[in-house]
């Protein structure tokens, strides 16, 4: 990669004014981790904190980059300016859209109102702590009103993408994915919405209302989740979905916990950004060889981990 320096200012001015080549061109100095980073985080502060984050998780194959396609619709009916992340823990880094994700958001390739971006993370330090957070902080300052991030695949990211999320969507389908299974994955805390999609399958109702059961043993909270029927492919219950969406919204401002979640938030970005750089720190303390070094001594029974994790902390 050449040493060209990226003009963070003229970057981020045509971002802000919607030229979707800048947007892309930001978020390619998040995924490479570029030293430009500081200067791009600091020239978004001031324009960022106003795009509210809808976060989409559930199982392989229940309808999630359906439903992105669906509800970007819903919103920019709404003319509302829309990002979507599209997140793969699974897979390294691709430095750009994933075709799929390219061909499947085709309805919306052509419109300026819409930003679409796939992150493979995998292998990246941090991962998703790491890099959506920056990636989000782009499309927010890009002036996005929503940004819909994604995930692809299953696993731990699925609670991720709740923590950096104003609104967690769980979709569950009929025959997958039930509300026990749901449950059992830790889902249940994180869902501010609960759709069932694919409604036009058999067992929908059954779902849902085991979910309403499900939920009723949730410990009471001044937010209990709704239960929508969607089906995705046919843009239906998308409405539905957007005004419980709008408010859960409006419960975050009046409850405060809009901004306690965004403060957990920023938290969490901190740290991830302050590991990151203590394990490059550490890195530069004599490379590996010092971490080689105390390994022998605790092999050896000379010192304990403890002890040998103090002295390597020490020499930061
Ligand atoms: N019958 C029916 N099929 C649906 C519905 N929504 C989505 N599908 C189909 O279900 C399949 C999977 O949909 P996707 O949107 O790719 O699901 P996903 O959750 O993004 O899948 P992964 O990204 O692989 O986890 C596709 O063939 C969709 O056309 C629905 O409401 N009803
Ligand atoms: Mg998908």
């Amino acid at each position: 990669m050449g040493r060209r320096t990226p003009d963070v200012g003229a970057l981020v001015a045509g971002a802000r004014d919607g030229d979707p080549r800048c947007v892309a061109r930001l978020i390619s100095l998040v995924e490479q981790e570029s030293p430009a980073l500081r200067e791009v985080a600091a020239a978004l502060a001031p324009h960022t904190g106003r795009a509210q984050v809808l976060g989409i998780t559930g199982p392989p194959g229940v309808g999630k980059s359906t439903t992105t396609t669906a509800l970007v619709r819903g919103l920019r009916e709404r003319d509302l300016r829309v990002g979507v992340l599209a997140v793969d823990p699974s897979s390294p880094f691709s430095g750009g859209a994933l075709l799929g994700d390219r061909v499947r958001m085709g309805d919306h390739a052509d419109d300026p109102g819409v930003f679409i971006r796939s992150m493979a993370s995998r292998g990246h330090l941090g991962g998703l702590s790491w890099a959506t957070p920056q990636a989000l902080r782009v499309l927010d300052g890009a002036g996005c009103d929503v940004v819909v991030v994604e995930t692809v695949g299953v696993g731990q990211s699925e609670l991720e993408v709740a923590s950096l999320a104003d609104t967690t969507l769980v979709l569950v389908a009929p025959g997958m994915g039930d509300g026990v299974q749901a449950a059992k994955a830790g889902i249940l805390e994180v869902a501010d919405v609960f759709v069932v999609n694919k409604a036009d399958r058999e067992g929908a109702d059954r779902t849902a209302r085991e979910l309403r059961s499900m939920l009723t043993m949730v410990p009471p909270s001044d937010w209990r989740p709704p239960v929508v029927r969607t089906v995705a492919s046919e843009g239906r219950g998308m409405d539905d979905v957007l005004a419980r969406v709008g408010e859960h919204r409006a419960w975050l401002t009046s409850s405060g916990e809009g901004d306690r979640r965004r403060r957990v938030r920023a938290a969490r970005e901190i740290e991830a950004i302050a590991v990151g750089e203590l394990r490059r720190r550490m890195g530069d303390v004599g490379g590996a060889g010092a971490v080689d070094a105390l390994a022998e001594r605790v092999v050896a029974g000379e010192c304990d981990p403890y002890a040998a994790a103090d002295e390597l902390v020490g020499r930061l």
